[in-house]
């Protein structure tokens, strides 16, 4: 929904939408035009007229209906999304994530959390941490990004990597799968060990990013049987205004 070709299907729905309105009209026109043939010239001029004056009410009514359309499905941000080829020179950078929701996570513990946030904190001693009951796979958490964004890159620390002990009670991701706001998804392989690991992935445009556990190296505590994720990166480029390199 974000790149401008969607919005130009959009548009030409709409253009679909105000012609038939257009059609409409003008069948609906032809219909009474006919019973003015009992009235006087002036009388037939005036219905011509109402019928003119309706006609071009309902016209108005259609632009201002597929105005307010294409304002709604105009995605923020996407009328201001620079061309390809002034975007290609962007600096790739780390993006910025201004929000994270989760499907679940546990609850906390002596002031440590294990929500979504914890993704992307820069710190590897905290971690989104789902279990205790509830499968991890399949659990999601959702990174929102501060404006559309092209990801190509993402670097991520695999399970919680608070301490050697850590990592290793908690389950880590065996394969994550990553979804995109143009609902398009990329599988990420991860390898069972601390640290950073980065993957490149196909260019996707996009200002959310919904990181899914598909499978699960499990973790030592299989009573608690959980899974967890430190750190996510998002590498790519800023689509913002704010993007510019300066
Ligand atoms: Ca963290």
């Amino acid at each position: 929904m974000l790149d401008e070709w969607a919005g130009s299907s959009r548009q030409a729905n709409d253009r679909r939408s105000m012609n038939y309105n257009v059609s409409i009209m003008a069948r609906t026109t032809g219909r009474h035009l006919p019973m003015c043939a009992g009235l006087s010239p002036l009388g037939r001029r005036l219905s011509v007229a109402s019928a003119l004056a309706i006609a071009l009410s309902v016209v108005l009514l259609a632009l201002a209906g597929c105005g307010d359309g294409g304002g709604a499905g105009t995605t923020a941000g996407t009328a201001n999304l620079p061309e390809r080829d002034e975007f290609d020179n962007r600096p790739t950078v780390q993006l910025a994530v201004v929000e994270a929701t989760d499907s679940s996570h546990l609850l906390p513990v002596n002031d440590i959390t294990y929500e979504a946030s914890n993704l992307y904190d820069e710190a590897l001693s905290t971690a989104w941490n789902v279990g205790a009951g509830v499968e991890p796979s399949g659990q999601t958490a959702t990174l929102t990004l501060a404006g559309p964004s092209l990801i190509d890159k993402v670097e991520i620390a695999n399970g919680y990597q608070k301490s050697g002990d850590s990592f290793q009670r908690s389950g880590r991701a065996t394969f994550l799968l990553l979804t995109f706001s143009d609902g398009t998804s990329s599988s990420v392989s991860l390898e069972d060990r601390e640290g950073w690991q980065l993957t490149d992935i196909a260019d996707v445009v996009t200002e959310t990013v919904t990181i899914k556990f598909i499978d699960i190296y499990p973790g030592r505590d299989r009573k608690l049987a959980s899974a967890a994720v430190s750190e996510v990166r998002l590498l790519g480029k800023d689509l913002s205004a704010s993007g510019d390199p300066q």
